[in-house]
């Protein structure tokens, strides 16, 4: 066996990136939103999916009236036929059609609404079921063109339900067309997870060894190590991380992303006017850096009048705007380079102190001022987004609205989209149609502060939001808003106070151990193959055969990267290499 001499052996890696092949059994999703508004409106999604006349081509067939309004079918000059209601008593007044639905579904819900005068109007797509009104839907409605929705809904018992629209401006008709209501198994719904991460997070890899003449090596063991992985996932610190050794051990041994839950805040860096103190966050990024750990900046003001510095209230505009225009040149200039994203103006969504004291230009003239010190991409960073159908005020159609404004305010540099994740109970059509939505910015998509209120089912509804969100191809991170207190967490704790796991933390590690493909060990084949599939990162494969000496293996560093196009197309890497 001359061949298995150590200096004669030569192996070669092929990576054979394979499209997934997919037993496709389910109905697919459709993930698309559009965002532009329309003269007509698109197809119903689905073909209207369970709504009777969805596009309105049989008279009013299927809608009725809901409250006291009066209800009208109506034909452009091009023939697209919708509803109409009019002379409407009450936000809630309009029209309305019924369903029955069904426990354990996940409605997905979409359609197009256009109202008779004015350009911002908020509807809300809602259903009233046996148990109550249930927001499922956002749309921010204009005249003159097609404003599309889309939402999701679950009910927690099965029963008649009535779709109907609401908007607070009883003097405007609403026009709604091209419905669509949608349900789908979990089964369908967590096979579409699978083959996102299959289509989007993975790629199909063969391995091979072969020996110095080319023969196929069966048998040969080949463990995977990753080194980064492409999808960020990640856990907020504190300055605890600092003096705690069990906590620095569980942290770090564990994640490569990170965000500090308060220490680089306004308030902590400027507890005084004047008197900058950057000493905990300095020592937490250069711990991270030490690492290898990324850290997102969090957060350069905040729109929240409850967490400014408690010097900051009283100032007069003019001393605000001095004040505050000296934090961004401040803390983005000190991280420049050092953090992976900059929060600008936290939760602008919900709130406006600066706005209201700056005047409404306030959030775009932070973010091209924090622009000029760092090219890293500024976020904006809500919650309920994805977290509370009911909350208007961040809706994936307000958040489109905002970045609109931001860029009309003069803001064109790199932008993020944060949405925290703040949960109680998920609704998980909902987190998939609001991400879609979203998506259509063509922005990242993070998942900045996920988290997840306690209760029986805190560790099954984690599992279930990251499922979602790693399962959908926009979100490009996330990050668990887990940051350890001895006196207890902002909402989640991880670990009891000796750093053993909770059920929410097993969730977690087991998320992290298959996103990083843990113990990942493999055997080569009769014709010398290892075919696996990988998530996109860096991997060290260290290649072992029973013919080898005993302390004698192959590394070899590879990287596996997105696909450019999903076509059929095998594209073959070969490496080869001697050993020394
Ligand atoms: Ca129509």
């Amino acid at each position: 066996m001359d061949i298995m001499k150590r200096e004669n052996l030569v192996l070669v890696l092929s990576y054979l990136l394979i499209t997934a092949g997919f037993e496709v059994y389910a109905q697919n999703y459709d993930y698309s939103y559009t965002a532009e508004c329309l003269k007509n409106p698109l197809k119903p999604q689905y073909n209207g999916g369970i709504v009777v006349n969805p596009e309105l081509n049989d008279d009013l067939n299927g809608w009725s009236s809901f409250g006291d309004a009066k209800i009208e079918h109506k034909v452009t000059n091009d023939g697209n036929k919708f509803i109409v209601a009019s002379e409407r008593k009450g936000p809630y007044h309009g029209f309305s059609q019924n369903f029955q639905l069904e426990k354990d579904k996940f409605y997905v819900i979409s359609g197009w609404v256009q109202v008779s005068h004015g350009d911002a109007h908020s509807v809300a797509v809602i259903f009233k079921t046996q148990n109550g009104f249930e927001h499922a839907a956002w749309a921010i409605a204009k005249s003159g063109c097609w404003s599309m929705f889309k939402g999701g809904l679950v009910v927690n018992a099965s029963g008649p339900a009535e779709l109907y629209f609401e908007t607070n401006n009883t003097s405007i008709d609403i026009w709604a067309d091209s419905i669509s209501v949608k349900p789908f198994s979990q089964e369908e719904w967590k096979s579409h997870q699978d083959q996102t991460i299959e289509k989007v997070r993975k790629s199909k890899v063969a391995i091979q060894v072969v020996d110095s003449k080319g023969m196929p090596l069966p048998n040969a063991t080949i463990s995977l190590i990753q080194g980064r992985a492409n999808f960020p996932f990640g856990c907020a610190i504190n300055k605890n991380v600092l003096n705690n050794t069990a906590y620095n051990n569980w942290f770090f041994s564990r994640f490569k992303f990170t965000v500090f839950e308060d220490e680089m805040k306004w308030y902590s860096d400027e507890p005084s006017q004047g008197k900058e103190d950057y000493s905990v966050s300095d020592s937490l990024l250069k711990l991270c850096k030490s690492r290898g750990v990324s850290v997102r900046g969090h957060n350069i003001l905040w729109d929240d009048p409850k967490f400014q510095p408690n010097w900051v209230p009283s100032l007069s505009p003019q001393q605000l705007s001095a004040a505050a225009t000296k934090r961004v040149g401040s803390v983005v200039r000190k991280y420049s380079g050092q953090v992976i994203h900059w929060d600008v103006v936290n939760e602008n969504l919900h709130f406006n102190f600066f706005e209201s004291k700056l005047g409404q230009g306030a959030s775009a003239n932070f973010y091209r001022l924090a622009s000029q010190f760092d090219k890293a991409p500024l976020f904006l960073n809500d919650f309920n987004t994805i977290e509370e159908q009911k909350d208007g005020a961040s809706s994936p159609a307000n958040y489109l609205a905002k970045i609109k404004q931001l860029r009309a305010g003069g803001y064109n540099g790199p932008l993020g989209i944060g949405l925290e994740g703040h949960f109680n109970t998920p609704n998980q059509p909902y987190i998939r149609s609001s991400l879609d939505t979203l998506a259509s910015a063509k922005l990242p998509i993070w998942i900045t502060e996920l988290d997840v209120s306690s209760g029986p089912n805190q560790a099954q509804f984690l599992d279930q939001i990251i499922k979602e969100v790693v399962g959908h191809p926009a979100v490009q991170g996330l990050i668990i808003w887990s940051a350890w207190k001895p006196n207890g967490c902002f909402r989640m704790c991880l670990t009891d106070n000796n750093f053993k796991n909770l059920p929410t933390g097993d969730v977690v590690d087991r998320v992290r151990t298959t996103l990083s493909h843990e113990g990942l060990i493999g055997t080569t084949n009769s014709d010398g193959y290892f075919e696996t599939s990988l998530f996109h990162g860096d991997y060290q494969a260290i290649v072992t055969h029973p013919l080898l000496l005993a302390d004698s293996s192959f590394q070899h560093n590879l990287t596996v990267i997105p696909t450019a196009d999903e076509s059929d197309e095998i594209r073959l890497l070969s490496y080869k290499f001697t050993t020394a």
